[in-house]
């Protein structure tokens, strides 16, 4: 019985990380005159590590052995994550990052239906809200019954923590809720908290491992431009994700 709607947000509600997570972190970067430039490709290998903080860690390690990191490099970190944060959210506000096809569409249609929505994101919490704000509706965040944020679990993705805890908070089990996602620590996430799971892939994920998924589509669809299901179960079908493909899926 389908009773809530668990949605990451980076890749799966817009297309945030390319343009707008990344040029955050350069632009906190240069505020803190160090030469570090993420570029399109090198962000791609970089998002193999969820949660900014621990991005930037992964790329000192693994990128730049010439840089000799200070004493209170952790306290570095954290107050460049604070700055990527201040630019990204600034992102949103002036011009926004539009909400992937069918999104909205979809939102509207399940809390038309009574259907709980939630969230379940690694991304802090400030910017969900303004994703949600500027991008879906002025009280778009009060559209979500549970919005599962950033640090509050240890463990990011993939590791299933983040879902385990928005489904308490929504007290639901997770046969009763269906998870949105793009990538496969994503999935892995959701999967590993027993979620049935819908992917939307973008340009980051496409080749991703997405074993298990309920189906992999090119995006939720609209009337006017139906989705292309990826994934071999369903190969070459057409059509928009609405409460009623979502029930004949989950069968
Ligand atoms: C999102 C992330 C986040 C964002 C940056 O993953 O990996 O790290 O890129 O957010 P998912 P913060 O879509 O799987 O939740 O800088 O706020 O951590
Ligand atoms: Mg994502």
């Amino acid at each position: 019985m389908l009773k809530a709607l668990i949605f990451d947000v980076d890749g799966t509600l817009a297309d945030t990380e390319r343009d707008g997570h990344r040029p955050a972190f350069n632009a906190a970067f240069r505020e803190y005159g160090l030469d570090w430039d993420w570029d399109v490709p090198l962000y791609g290998e970089l998002l193999a590590v969820t949660g900014g903080k621990e991005r930037m860690k992964y790329y000192v390690e693994r990128f730049r052995p010439d840089y000799a990191k200070p004493a209170g490099f952790d306290d570095l970190v954290a107050e460049l994550h604070k700055a990527k944060t201040r630019h990204y959210t600034r992102m949103l506000a002036e011009g926004g990052i539009p909400l992937r096809p069918g999104v909205k569409r979809l939102l509207e249609e399940a809390r038309q239906a009574g259907l709980t929505l939630a969230v379940a994101t690694t991304t802090t919490p400030e910017n969900v809200t303004a994703l949600l704000r500027h991008s879906l509706a002025q009280d778009g965040a009060d559209w979500f019954a549970v919005i599962a944020a950033g640090d509050i679990v240890p463990a990011k993705k993939p590791a299933p923590d983040i879902y385990v805890r928005a489904m308490e908070q929504l007290g639901l089990s997770a046969a009763e809720c269906l998870a949105f996602e793009d990538s496969e620590n994503g999935i892995r996430a959701s999967r590993g908290a027993g979620l049935c799971t819908i992917v939307t892939v973008n340009d980051y994920t496409l080749d991703h491992d997405f074993t298990g998924a309920l189906a992999v589509l090119s995006d939720l669809g609209e009337p006017d431009a139906p989705f292309r299901r990826l994934d071999r179960a369903g190969e070459g079908e057409q059509g928009m994700v609405d409460l009623a493909c979502m029930r004949a899926w989950l069968g």
